[in-house]
């Protein structure tokens, strides 16, 4: 393992400068924002103080916003889009220092923001309704998409910006202010990336005030923004403890969320699988991010007749992982988030050892130093115990083998969680098969590639305890809006549905 160089606290303050965000504003007292490379104090964020006149503004906003053409909404995200463009290297790498990305997996995170900006500039001229046939003579019924009111963001660490953009851009385009909560352990990515909004917003130069704002607050602050019956949408990320929280608050004013929580997600590889293609996806998925996604890769179902062969090769392949510094060149793996993230990763391992399990490589943690720096791990387990129905945020793979293809497909199903899931085969019936409505029961499926690192286009989402929601691409942008039945009678008669008479 490589060691932390250069101080990432003082890297951050310069590019906060570039980026146009204020020394008054990192430099204030409240959360205290690490970087997970060296520990070392990036910044202190103030809380918002009134969370009142948060949602007073963006109720305002609405007011205004609403009234827009949405293709004028969408001019808005497009120049976002640029002003993403221009400030690319400056927040990928704020997003290495703050979340401890990796170089290119932080200019993907950016890359994966401009994306979205780009989907929703389209989607701007695409909200699409729809015309039904009526059943009066002389009626018109149509299906209208209007505008739904302010939409609470509440985002995770681990993808500190490019979560708040999917939300961000659908419901700009979509007629909705944005509130932001982001995560606590990231609120300088947050405050960049509200400067290089604002940026888009003075040169839009029609947004009302409020249109998107920003709150740096811990728990309390999201639970209050989810209880407020003025922001009619909740989109939350994160834990499914925290999701189960929310949806709570948020079903008992009989509001709306959109939830996407922990994942446990599978490959399933097969005899026929192309063990090469394999190898590669299962250590991207399975160790990218340090095993901080929600997509990572938690579960390898192996057929029995090639488990040995696949382990010793990923066994050798993890001996070799370069962990470290994530600026430096080469290194795939970076810190964990925190020192509790190291715990969790110490005791999960533990607890699969008490299970019956066997660490085939890694656990192990790094040097001592206020980086959480650890080696992944792959252990083989007897069974689906209960480590591995729990989600752990932190690169640990755990191996199971199966002799029936039906079997793996039921273990893939059998956790509480249902986000994404794989299968590395080369027969078409096991492919189709694995997708069919019998197959994976996830809001994600996959042939021959990892359960990571999904494009925009496509919805993004889960079932079960991964909360139900769908982001991002398709029609998710549909959850931002309020569909609206309309009927138009244009006869000069008064024909009732159904054939009832009323005569008076
Ligand atoms: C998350 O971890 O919360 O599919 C989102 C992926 C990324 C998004 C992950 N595009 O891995």
């Amino acid at each position: 393992m490589t060691v932390p160089t250069a101080a990432a606290a003082a890297e951050c303050r310069d590019i906060l400068t570039r980026l146009g965000v204020p020394a008054s504003v990192w430099s204030s007292d409240g959360f205290e924002a690490r970087s997970p490379i060296d520990g070392s104090v990036a910044g202190r964020v103030a809380e918002t103080p009134d969370l009142d006149v948060v949602a007073d503004r963006a109720t305002a906003a609405f007011h205004q916003w609403k009234r827009l053409p949405a293709p004028r909404r969408g001019e808005l995200v497009r120049l976002l889009g640029e002003e993403l463009r221009a400030s690319k290297d400056d927040l990928a790498r704020l997003v290495t220092l703050e979340a401890g990305k990796i170089v290119s997996e932080g200019l993907g995170e950016v890359q994966e923001m401009i994306d979205i900006c780009d989907f929703a500039v389209g989607l701007s001229r695409q909200i699409y309704g729809l015309t039904i046939a009526s059943e009066r003579p002389g009626h018109h019924m149509r299906e209208t998409w209007q505008p739904l009111g302010p939409v609470l963001v509440i985002s995770a660490f681990n993808f500190p910006v490019a979560v708040w953009a999917w939300n961000a851009c659908l419901a700009l385009v979509c007629g909705d202010p944005v509130i932001w909560k982001p995560s606590e352990k990231t609120p300088l990515t947050a405050l960049a990336t509200q400067a290089v909004l604002d940026r888009a917003i003075a040169r839009f130069g029609e947004a009302p005030e409020g249109l998107a704002q920003l709150v740096i607050g811990g728990r309390e602050a999201g639970e209050a923004l989810a209880a407020d019956p003025r922001i009619p949408l909740v989109s939350a990320t994160g834990s499914t403890r925290m999701g189960r929280a929310v949806a709570q608050t948020v079903a008992a004013r009989l509001g709306r969320s959109l939830l996407e929580l922990g994942g446990n997600n599978a490959m399933i590889v097969t005899p026929s699988a192309d063990l090469d293609m394999a190898v590669r996806a299962i250590a991207f998925s399975a160790v990218g991010t340090c095993g901080q996604r929600c997509t990572t890769l938690r579960r390898l179902l192996v057929h029995e007749s090639i488990a040995d062969a696949l382990i010793a090769r990923l066994k050798a392949a993890y001996e070799t992982l370069p962990v470290g510094d994530p600026r430096g060149d080469g290194v795939l793996i970076g810190p964990l988030i925190d020192e509790a993230a190291g715990a969790a990763f110490d005791d999960a391992l533990m607890q699969a050892e008490a299970e019956g399990g066997e660490v085939v490589v890694g656990g192990t943690r790094g040097a001592e130093g206020p980086g959480v720096y650890v080696r992944p791990a792959i252990v083989r387990m007897p069974a689906q115990t209960a480590v591995v129905q729990h989600e752990t945020f932190a690169p640990i793979l755990y191996v199971l083998t199966w002799s029936d293809f039906d079997e793996a497909v039921a273990m893939q199903n059998a956790v509480p969680q249902g986000l994404s899931s794989c299968v590395f085969t080369d027969s078409v019936r096991e492919a189709e098969a694995f997708l069919s409505a019998w197959g994976s029961d996830c809001g994600i499926a996959n042939v021959n590639i990892g359960p990571s690192g999904a494009e925009i286009g496509g919805a993004f989402g889960g079932e079960k305890d991964t909360g139900g929601g769908r982001e991002s691409g398709s029609d998710a942008w549909k959850a931002y809006m309020r569909r609206q039945t309309q009927t138009v009678n244009f006869s000069r008669e008064l024909p009732l549905a159904q054939g009832v008479k009323f005569e008076v």
